[in-house]
């Protein structure tokens, strides 16, 4: 045995068990999730797809027994081909897809494809400002999308911390893109999808793509609009989040479905085709196939009643933290939370940046994120924001009880970084900070990780 990696994995177990995770982009998967993804699929090479016309009108039991013909390029694939049809099928059902390519292996490699498929260099996207709360592969001038296309970035309105949707029609009838893209990392509203949609159907040719990463378990748990209800073509998101299954990507469109081994032509009907060729051979090699396994064992678990009630007790938690936060003195951004994520201005509330609140936190087992806010002054390694979140937590079974306590944590926590002032000042509160780490760990071990189970 690898004594050194076993350890250093063993040690993980051991910190997320006794702490508690409020990053809002992680989460912790089932038994069944994590035996998916350490399993023997990831020796099979599985290039290409697996038949799947008709497969929607198909139940699980039937797919998993049926061997059809492989559109692959590699032999040996009776159960691959299963593995991933059921994948394919659970997330179509799931978010009323009609096509699911379950193979990218992030979001960011699933935003990628799709621009891919729809876009020639030069084109125009209008996404969200990363700063605003959009996300790298919406445009950040560091990636490599933004070297091929030409994203042009809308924002948000300081005061609710919503879009401005205003802006958004004007920069849309000024520079006609061809995908209007909805979807953020750090944004608490639920986008008015019908009203993008309304902008979106006036520019000829403009795909709508809503990037729906951090939302997807609150949409398949149908607390959460969907952007497929208003005529959204296609909908990417990472499936770690609040859909709480393997680390990895998925996009789910909307049109005709066929075999994308013949090259179709290039009409939004098409899309889902499009973006089959896109994701394979068009920006990835061969899929990961025991992560497909595993996303395809967590869209089951999403299926299951008991998710909707987990996705309805996401928001419910949040919502309590931001009122508990917003009574102890933290600013949060827009007012509060309509979703799963909470944005704080610490520079507002404590006159403290939000790395160093993220570094104390740390100590004490609550984990977070620091963020930028809308028209940060700060830079992003040392903005003025936190970011936090309640999937995972909820994944423990945190209720309202354990919400006030750890707006209480974050307020000692706070307090004791704005007399610090600088990080290097920390280890002066160490034995304050041991006093609350010990709180946290006691209230992390009532409530055990659900591989543990
Ligand atoms: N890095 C992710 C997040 O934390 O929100 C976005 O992909």
């Amino acid at each position: 045995m690898d004594k050194e990696i076993f350890g250093l994995i063993d040690a993980e177990a051991v910190r997320q068990r006794e702490g508690l995770e409020l990053i809002p982009s992680e989460n912790y998967v089932s038994g069944d999730v994590l035996k998916a993804a350490g399993s023997v699929l990831t020796n099979k090479y599985s290039e290409g797809y697996p038949d799947f016309d008709g497969l929607l009108d198909w139940d699980d039991k039937e797919i998993a027994k049926t061997i059809l013909p492989s559109r692959r390029y590699y032999g040996g694939q009776e159960n691959t081909d299963r593995v991933e049809r059921l994948a394919i099928a659970r997330a179509c059902r799931l978010f009323g897809a009609d096509h699911a390519n379950v193979q990218p292996h992030s979001g960011a490699q699933a935003n990628n494809a799709v621009y891919n498929a729809w876009l020639e260099p030069g084109d125009t996207v209008l996404g969200m400002n990363l700063g605003h709360g959009g996300h790298l592969t919406h445009g950040s001038p560091v990636t490599l999308s933004a070297k091929i296309y030409n994203f042009v970035p809308y924002g948000t309105v300081a005061e609710t911390g919503d879009i401005d949707y205003d802006e958004m029609e004007k920069m849309a009838i000024k520079h006609q893109p061809k995908i209007l893209l909805v979807g953020y990392s750090a944004f608490m509203k639920v986008p008015d999808f019908a009203q993008v949609a309304e902008i979106g159907k006036k520019i000829p040719g403009c795909l709508l793509m809503a990037d729906m990463a951090h939302v997807a378990g609150l949409i398949a748990g149908k607390v959460h609009k969907s952007p497929f209800d208003y005529g959204f073509h296609v909908m990417t998101t990472t499936t770690h989040k609040t859909l709480r299954g393997p680390r990895g990507g998925m996009i789910l469109s909307k049109g005709a479905v066929g075999n994308p081994l013949k090259k179709p032509e290039k009409t939004l009907e098409n899309i889902p085709m499009l973006i089959d060729r896109s994701v394979f051979p068009g920006t990835q090699g061969g899929p990961l196939m025991h992560i497909i396994a595993a996303k395809a064992v967590a869209f089951g678990e999403a299926l299951k009643p008991e998710f909707q009630e987990y996705a309805a007790n996401i928001v419910n938690n949040a919502a309590i933290l931001a009122d508990e936060l917003d009574a102890l003195g933290f600013h949060c951004i827009g007012g509060g939370t309509e979703n799963h994520l909470i944005l704080i201005d610490m520079m507002k509330s404590f006159k403290v940046d939000g790395k160093i609140m993220e570094r104390a936190l740390d100590r004490i087992g609550l984990n977070l994120n620091a963020n930028s806010i809308a028209n940060d002054t700060l830079p992003p390694f040392r903005p003025s924001g936190i970011r936090l979140g309640t999937p995972a937590i909820t994944t423990r079974g945190l209720g309202k009880q354990e919400m006030k306590r750890i707006a209480k944590w974050m307020r000692a926590v706070a307090d004791i970084c704005a007399k610090a002032k600088k990080e290097v000042n920390l280890d002066k509160y160490n034995a304050d900070f041991s006093v609350l780490r010990e709180e946290v760990k006691k209230m992390a071990l009532r409530f055990p990780l659900p591989s543990d189970k």
